[in-house]
């Protein structure tokens, strides 16, 4: 790792995870646990699991199977596309193929919030830009911090009064 990567501090981040292939709860557990172990990040919590329906780039696709969807809160000392490069590696490693724009996929991990940070370029857009708008987001994100906000946007709660929230709670064992 170069120096330039690392941060002098650890910062808050907010992680999105989604499955909708494979055994989605295992794969689920195993992600929060690679995530544990990146040099530089630590997991501080992680949010029940919910299922919501697929959303496609056509619209929600209930002949898709079903999403298992959960936020993790951590804190990183790697700056964010060096965390991105760990996060799409861990993808990887769980068997994720990128074919098809919002297709089907066995992990899918987003960085929600990085701090305060703004970020966007060609590989990333810090918050997530989709985030405000889905529930399977929201949903895990205030159950983990009830004052969640998207750092220019606006309180996580406000946001998911102003839209369908279609996440239903998922019984499994705490991923962390
Ligand atoms: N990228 C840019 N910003 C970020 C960020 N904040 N975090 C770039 C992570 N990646 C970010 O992502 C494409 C590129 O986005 C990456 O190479 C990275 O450089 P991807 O994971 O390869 O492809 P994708 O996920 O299909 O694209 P996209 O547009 O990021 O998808 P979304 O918006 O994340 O949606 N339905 C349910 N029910 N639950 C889900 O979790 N997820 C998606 C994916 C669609 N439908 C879903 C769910
Ligand atoms: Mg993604």
């Amino acid at each position: 790792m170069t120096r330039h990567q690392r941060l002098r501090v650890e910062l808050p981040v907010v992680l999105a995870l989604g499955s909708n292939l494979g055994d989605r709860e295992s794969t689920l557990r195993k992600a929060v646990h690679a995530i544990s172990l990146i040099e530089g990040v630590t997991v501080e919590a992680a949010s029940s699991l919910v299922q919501t329906p697929a959303l496609k780039l056509a619209g929600i696709d209930h002949s898709a199977p079903s999403y298992l969807n959960a936020v993790v809160l951590a804190r990183s000392a790697l700056e964010p596309h060096a965390l991105l490069a760990q996060l799409q590696r861990i993808e990887t490693e769980h068997g994720r193929v990128r074919e098809e724009r919002w297709g089907d996929r066995t992990l899918d991990i987003d960085i929600v919030t990085f701090a305060h940070l703004l970020v966007d370029d060609d590989l990333l857009s810090i918050p997530h830009p989709r985030a405000a708008e889905r529930a399977f987001v929201l949903v895990p994100w205030l159950q983990l911090d009830p004052g969640a906000t998207v750092p220019g946007v606006g309180s996580a709660a406000e946001l998911l009064a102003g839209i369908a929230n279609d996440a239903t709670e998922f019984e499994a064992e705490p991923l962390w």
